[in-house]
């Protein structure tokens, strides 16, 4: 692990933010947005995830998520030790520890974090577009799903923030950057905005910024400290030297 520094004190760390993307859950076998390419059955994400697609065509869009929703139920898919040492460290972390995440899977609650904040929505989340009403869904949806609040079918779509649509949760997200001492950049390339300026905020109100990555991203850049290796070995060789250095503190 690159040189672990710590210019402020650890007692000066009341408030941690976390932000993690797909990179966090690669090893646990979820495919993340730059592999292939970026494409899904040749569609480029961008294109599919959109309220523009789903107008189009709605079954292709429910295809997309109902097969990464299926994924989530497969019993080979767990979260990897990148959550679990996350997980662990907000548990025995007196301070306050956000996490705020672009993933729409669950692998950060599986591995036992609290107050996840899923800024892009979750696959096990559907919404009624007729009602607003949210159900958990770990099924396959489509338009002829007949919704459970108003009983008519094709009313039901993805509880996902697609591109062009607004993130979720951004006043809380901005009130925890602008109160955060450290701020954490886990698995992102940091190539979707809001999220990919949400270091730049975190660093205009004083916080460290760390990067835990696989390896650079061109455009996401300026970091106070970059780790670079598989988020498997990194993330928990990085919370161990944090939690040592606060209790040393
Ligand atoms: C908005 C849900 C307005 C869908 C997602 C031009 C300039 C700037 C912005 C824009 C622009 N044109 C359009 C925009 C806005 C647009 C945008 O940013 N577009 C991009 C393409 C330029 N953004 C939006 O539309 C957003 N809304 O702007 O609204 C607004 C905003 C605020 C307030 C008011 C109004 C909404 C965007 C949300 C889109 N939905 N997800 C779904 O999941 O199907 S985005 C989706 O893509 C993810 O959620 C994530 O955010 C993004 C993918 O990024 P990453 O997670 O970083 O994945 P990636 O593959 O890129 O990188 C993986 C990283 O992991 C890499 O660095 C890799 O090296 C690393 N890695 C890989 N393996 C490992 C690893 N690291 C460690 N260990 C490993 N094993």
């Amino acid at each position: 692990m690159g040189r672990f520094n710590y210019a402020v004190t650890m007692s000066k760390i009341h408030s941690i933010v976390v932000l993690t993307g797909s990179g966090i859950s690669a090893e646990s076998g979820l495919k993340t947005f730059r592999d292939n390419n970026g494409l899904w059955e040749d569609h480029a994400v961008e294109e599919v995830a959109t309220p523009e697609a789903f107008a189009a065509n709605p079954e292709l869009v429910h295809r997309f998520y109902n097969q990464r929703r299926q994924q989530l139920l497969s019993s080979e898919l767990h979260p990897n030790n990148a959550h679990i040492a996350l997980a662990e460290f907000q548990k025995t972390y007196v301070g306050k520890l956000s996490i705020i995440t672009q993933n729409v899977d669950n692998l950060h609650e599986r591995a036992g974090s609290s107050n996840v904040i899923h800024m892009h929505g979750e696959l096990q989340k559907i919404v009624c577009t007729r009602s607003g009403k949210r159900f958990d869904c770990q099924t396959s949806i489509d338009t002829k799903t007949q919704c459970q609040c108003c009983g008519i079918q094709g009313t039901l779509r993805p509880d996902i923030v697609w591109f062009g649509e607004i993130p979720k949760s951004m006043d809380l997200i901005e009130s925890l950057l602008a109160g955060c001492d450290l701020f954490i950049s886990i698995g992102t390339s940091g190539t979707v905005y809001p999220a990919a300026g949400f270091k730049q905020v975190a660093s205009s109100f004083g916080a460290k910024t760390v990067e835990l990555n696989l390896e650079a991203a061109s455009r996401y850049t300026g970091f106070d400290e970059s780790h670079y290796g598989l988020a498997g070995k990194i993330v928990p060789q990085y919370f161990d030297n944090l939690k040592k250095a606060i209790d040393q503190d």
